[in-house]
């Protein structure tokens, strides 16, 4: 696709100029009110010395102001760094250390964190500290190539530490385009938007479908059920993981009535199992339409609009993508109906990881093809169904948790011999974290847990620790996980 994302971000803007792009609770924004605000923004981000190419990170609340300096961090060119509100002083500093970003800016609550991470290189500002002076002038949008980089998006690895995929200017613009087709966004749609915006879910898929189409949106600081329900009267659409889903079924207040209004349920970032699927069917009248995705790819397949969208699947590939299934170990491409590990190609597959060539180049085949990491097949009616994972990986009401990092804290612990971190079922989350350690003498799991928070996001940290006098082995001396996972199935009544 040609032009740069900026620029058809401005075709939005000029388009639907008077019409409402975002509320939150205050008051709501014109397309041209964010379109003139984000210009001079950008105008602002110049002054600081932001330029192309550089990295500016940003750890902020969702908030509309957060969107529009998305949307001026594109305008100037440069490349948008966002974080999760939730991580720890190490895991930030990570992150800073690896972009090597120009420019922070953060909560006023973190002014002083960010002065101490990222070896003090980059300047730290806030939102409020931003928009206090900006310039009446508005900055030129700076042109872009289309294989430029627009967003870095750190996503965990499975060894090592995590990885700053790189999205271009194209991945965004095309993936974005494709989607307001296939979902039918128009400028009647408006959005319920309850997604955090620091992962691709809430910000790209949702704020493009909505912007590239005209549509509005209203802006939740997070989900919460009663007030999704009560926007649910006057919206059209609810993009959310499937623990919405399932917060939605488990409040008595959601019914056929509450729905009546909206047109599209969309879920993703987990799998939505097929009997929230029809409990959702049988509650509201709507078949949510499930979909695939990846920080790395943006959308890989959706369930039709039109056609049948089938509880347990995850639909046939997008317009644009071409999806393989191959044996894990040799690549080889494997017949129709058989499991194997998911491959893609396509104008939405990401440039590489920031500095990381040979990362990059492992999880890539000598043809283009990316290597998700995802198992699945393909059904004769072209329609893909994930089985599990070849990595080993936990998702947590759509957020990912790799045990490596959590089990390489505990084993660094003097009261842990070795630690196993496994995904249980929950009624919740869909998985929910569980550490199984074998003590090295006296053991408080509560104490380990409290410990974990200081360098671990919430969302990472075992929601239970157990013990085992020993961990299970195979002859190999590899802990058995599948087996620890069976052990613990029931946890959680899951
Ligand atoms: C919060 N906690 C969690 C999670 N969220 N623990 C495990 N998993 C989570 N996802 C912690 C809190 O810190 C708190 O811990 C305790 O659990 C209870 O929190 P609660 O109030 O219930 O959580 P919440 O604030 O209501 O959030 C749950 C949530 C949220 C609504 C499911 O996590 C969420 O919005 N998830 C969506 C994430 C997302 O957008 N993923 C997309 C990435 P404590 O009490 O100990 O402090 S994947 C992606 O982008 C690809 C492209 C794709 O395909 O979409
Ligand atoms: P992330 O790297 O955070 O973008 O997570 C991407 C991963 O989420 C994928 O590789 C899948 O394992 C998982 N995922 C996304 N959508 C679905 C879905 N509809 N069903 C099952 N897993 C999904």
């Amino acid at each position: 696709m040609a032009g740069d994302l900026y620029s058809r971000f401005a075709q939005s803007f000029d388009r639907f100029s008077g019409k409402v792009l975002v509320e939150d609770g205050a008051r709501s924004w014109t397309y041209g009110e964010i379109a003139r605000e984000a210009g001079r923004l950008a105008a602002r981000l110049q002054e600081l010395g932001v330029t192309p190419g550089e990295r500016v990170l940003v750890q902020t609340d969702k908030n509309v102001e957060t969107l529009i300096l998305y949307f001026a961090t594109i305008r100037a060119g440069a490349i948008y760094l966002p974080l999760n509100v939730d991580y720890t002083e190490s895991e930030l500093d990570y992150f800073a250390t690896d972009a090597t970003p120009v420019l922070a800016v953060c909560r006023d609550i973190s002014v002083d964190l960010f002065g101490r991470i990222g070896g003090g290189a980059m300047q730290v500002t806030t939102l409020a500290q931003l928009f206090a002076d900006l310039p009446e002038a508005e900055a030129e949008p700076v042109p872009r190539a289309g294989d430029d980089v627009a967003a870095i998006l750190y996503t965990s690895g499975t060894t090592g530490k995590p990885k700053g995929a790189m999205l271009t200017q194209d991945n965004l613009a095309s993936n974005g385009e494709m989607l307001i087709d296939f979902w039918r966004f128009t400028p009647e749609d408006r959005l319920i938007h309850a997604l955090p915006i620091f992962h691709v879910h809430g910000l790209f898929i949702a704020v493009h479908c909505v912007l590239f189409s005209g549509a509005s949106m209203v802006f939740l600081p997070k989900f919460e059920s009663a007030r999704v329900i009560d926007l649910m009267a006057s919206s059209t659409v609810l993009m959310g993981v499937p623990t919405f889903y399932i917060r939605l079924l488990g409040d008595p207040v959601f019914t056929q009535e509450s729905a009546a209004h909206m047109r599209l349920f969309i879920s993703g970032s987990a799998p939505l199992s097929a009997d929230i699927h029809r409990a959702f069917e049988e509650r509201c009248g709507h078949r949510v339409l499930e979909r695939y995705g990846m920080t790395e790819t943006g959308m890989l397949t959706s369930n039709p609009y039109d056609g049948e969208r089938r509880a347990g699947y995850v639909g046939p590939p997008l317009p644009g993508v071409s999806l393989r299934i191959a044996e894990f170990e040799t690549g080889r491409v494997l017949p129709q109906g058989e499991v194997g590990i998911v491959e893609v190609k396509g104008p939405n597959v990401f440039r590489g990881y920031w500095q990381m060539p040979e990362k990059t180049a492992a999880e890539f085949r000598p043809d283009g093809y990316f290597i998700t990491g995802d198992m699945g097949l393909i059904d004769s009616d072209g329609y893909v169904q994930l089985v599990g994972r070849e990595k080993d990986l936990i998702i947590s009401g759509g957020l990912n948790v790799y045990p490596a990092e959590v089990e390489a804290l505990l084993d660094d612990r003097p009261d842990v011999a070795e630690a196993a971190v496994i995904g249980v079922p929950h009624p919740d989350f869909g998985e929910a974290v569980v550490a199984v350690v074998q003590p090295a003498g006296p053991f408080d799991p509560e104490a380990v847990r409290e410990a974990l928070r200081k360098d671990l996001a919430a969302f990472k940290v075992p929601k239970a620790v157990l013990t085992m006098e020993a961990l299970p082995r195979n002859t190999m001396g590899k802990i058995q996980k599948k087996l620890l996972r069976e052990t613990y199935a029931g946890l959680f009544g899951g």
